[in-house]
């Protein structure tokens, strides 16, 4: 079996420690970061996903997955994230109100941060509040919110709502996304931008920071 499929495995198990040590084993035998992050952990929590979705396995037994992959991710986490201390712009991005969801906006954070964004990881259950005392402080370019549950998608509209009220919508622009999210539902609820994955995210906010 190759080292990729004994990661993807270690997540599924739930092993912490085997996934830890497959990854650094993996990175010893130059499999780059990204190979590891998507043909190997990845492919482990998507596995989960739908076993999850199937009703096959339960909560208790995900939670042990998704801290093995998260665990994975530390391991690369210097190797995804870039080194150069030149920052383009600034953005602080968060899981919203009600999900608790956060190892796709982690890796959301990690890439634009490789694309040379300075980010301020807000964490997971995010409310608007927070999201606008972030703004006021940090004086981001760019709001990043995810949700994974369609039932929490609507807070991404909540937020927006909130931004405009408190009279700061128009000083940041708003990227959504989480595997529930489409461009469709970001133009209904007036976001500025939408990207499917960690890597579009980047590209998403590189663009827009850079033609300020
Ligand atoms: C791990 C997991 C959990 C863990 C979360 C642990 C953690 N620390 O994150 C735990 C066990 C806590 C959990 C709980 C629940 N979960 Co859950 N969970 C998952 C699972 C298996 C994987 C999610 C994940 O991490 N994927 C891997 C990452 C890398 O992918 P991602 O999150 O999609 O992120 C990528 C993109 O979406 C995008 N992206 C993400 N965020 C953002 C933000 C921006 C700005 C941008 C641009 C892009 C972007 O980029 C990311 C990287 O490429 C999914 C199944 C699935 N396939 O999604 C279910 C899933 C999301 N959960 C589900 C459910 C139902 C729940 C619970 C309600 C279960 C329950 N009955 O209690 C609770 C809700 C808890 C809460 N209030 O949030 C359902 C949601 C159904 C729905 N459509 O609403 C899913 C789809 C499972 C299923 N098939 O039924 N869950």
């Amino acid at each position: 079996m190759s080292l990729l499929n004994e990661i993807s495995d270690a997540v599924i198990a739930g092993n912490v420690e085997t996934t830890v040590t497959k990854v650094k084993q993996a990175l010893a035998e130059n499999v780059s970061a990204s190979e590891i992050l998507n043909d190997g952990l990845m492919v482990g929590i998507n596995e989960i996903g739908t076993q999850f979705g199937a009703g096959k396995i339960f909560v208790p037994t995900v939670l042990m997955a998704a801290k093995a992959m998260n665990d994975g991710v530390d391991v690369i986490k210097h190797l995804l994230e870039s080194e150069g201390p030149t920052t383009v712009g600034k953005a602080i991005v968060g899981t919203v109100k009600g999900d608790l969801h956060d190892i796709g906006k982690k890796l959301v954070v990690l890439m634009m941060r490789s694309a040379n964004i300075d980010v301020i990881d807000m964490g997971a259950n995010v409310t608007a509040e927070q999201f606008i005392a972030g703004i006021k402080e940090h004086k981001p370019q760019i709001v990043g919110l995810s949700a994974l549950l369609t039932t929490t998608m609507n807070e991404q509209g909540n937020v927006i709502k909130a931004l405009e009220t408190a009279g700061v919508r128009d000083q940041v622009k708003v990227l959504i996304g989480g595997a529930p999210v489409t461009q469709g539902w970001a133009d209904k609820i007036g976001a500025d931008g939408f990207a499917a994955d960690a890597a579009g995210a980047a590209v998403w906010s590189k663009a827009y920071v850079t033609s300020l």
